[in-house]
């Protein structure tokens, strides 16, 4: 008989308000980049996945959309996604902005994860630009009045500050469990729809007001030939006055878009790669079923992709 300890493995839900720093937090421990950040709220609209292999463990990280009052269909498909991801979790991280006061929009949050009966870290993000560490325990005693957690960490996704400590109280409580995936396995999520997102997050940096949460990605082409990565995206807005603000003056904003995300595009996918873009008007679309499933991913899982 091996002395060895056992292999430990499971499922880790990353929740908490809109722009609370959660896909930073999985990039962060996923060491690149997987999930959009902006700092815009409702940035995340479908949930991430990001797999973290550790000596002796594997922790497999979701990232979900923040937790709002739904509105639109959208929303609520936000919000479903989040309740799902509640679901059969081994450990929830509550992510709680340390910069930001403790409001009412906190506590409605909390009400989310009211009957989770597993394992709930509080983490207080963003810790790198509070300027006075002395108002964390008062933040913390905020939300304890509203709910207890059974950890409570600082953390900073920028420096890395107390991310250690996040893994190892996660470690303490994983199941013994198998490798659910192979080594070089990351993330759930389809390369062509990590590009619509760096398209949207581009498209996110660009823009304000209203016309960040009117857009959406769609990825009509994406071939690979020999010299290059071949992709034909639409960018769907919902009135023209949006559509001429994504355009901008002489199309520059459109092109500075087109410009940033295929840079990165390709440092990520190491490849050469030509970008073309369409803007078009679908009228309403966070209220359209079809088009909502037509830019989830998640609803296409079975159906060929290309
Ligand atoms: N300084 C600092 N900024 C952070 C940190 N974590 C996140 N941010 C910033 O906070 C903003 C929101 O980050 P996101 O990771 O997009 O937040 P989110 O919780 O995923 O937001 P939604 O997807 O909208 O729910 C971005 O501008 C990030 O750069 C951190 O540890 N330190
Ligand atoms: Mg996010």
């Amino acid at each position: 008989m091996s002395d060895a300890p056992a292999f430990r493995s499971g499922f880790v839900s990353i929740v908490g308000r809109p722009n609370a720093g959660k896909s930073t937090l999985l990039n962060a421990l996923v060491g690149g980049k997987l999930a959009i950040v902006s700092e815009k709220p409702q940035t995340t609209r479908s949930s991430v996945e990001g797999v973290v292999n550790l000596e002796g463990a594997q922790i497999i990280f979701l990232d979900t959309p923040g937790i709002h009052a739904s509105t639109s269909l959208l929303n609520k498909r936000m919000m479903d996604a989040v309740r799902s991801a509640l679901e059969d979790r081994d450990v929830v991280l509550y992510l709680g902005d340390a910069t930001a006061p403790f409001t009412e929009e906190d506590v409605k949050a909390l009400s989310a994860i009211r009957n989770l009966t597993k394992p709930a870290f509080l983490l207080l993000t963003k810790i790198d630009r509070l300027s006075d560490k002395r108002m964390l325990l008062p933040r913390i005693e905020e939300y304890k009045a509203v709910r207890e957690f059974d950890e409570y960490i600082p953390i900073s996704s920028v420096t890395g500050a107390g991310l250690d400590q996040v893994r190892q109280a996660i470690l303490k409580r994983l199941p013994e469990g198998p490798t659910f995936f192979p080594p070089d396995y990351i993330t759930d999520q389809p390369e062509r729809f990590l590009g619509a997102e760096l398209i949207r997050e581009r498209i996110l940096r660009e823009t304000r007001q209203e016309v960040p949460h009117s857009v959406a990605v769609v990825i009509d082409e994406w071939k690979d030939t020999p010299r290059l990565l071949r992709i034909m995206a639409t960018i769907y807005v919902e009135r023209p006055g949006q559509k001429a603000i994504v355009i901008g003056a002489k199309g520059a904003t459109l092109k500075k878009i087109g410009t940033l995300a295929r840079h990165e595009m390709e440092t990520m996918f190491s490849r050469k790669i030509f970008l073309e873009m369409f803007v078009k008007v679908q009228k309403d679309w966070r209220e359209n079923p079809e088009f909502l499933n037509s830019i989830d991913w998640r609803s296409m899982r079975g159906r060929e992709l290309d």
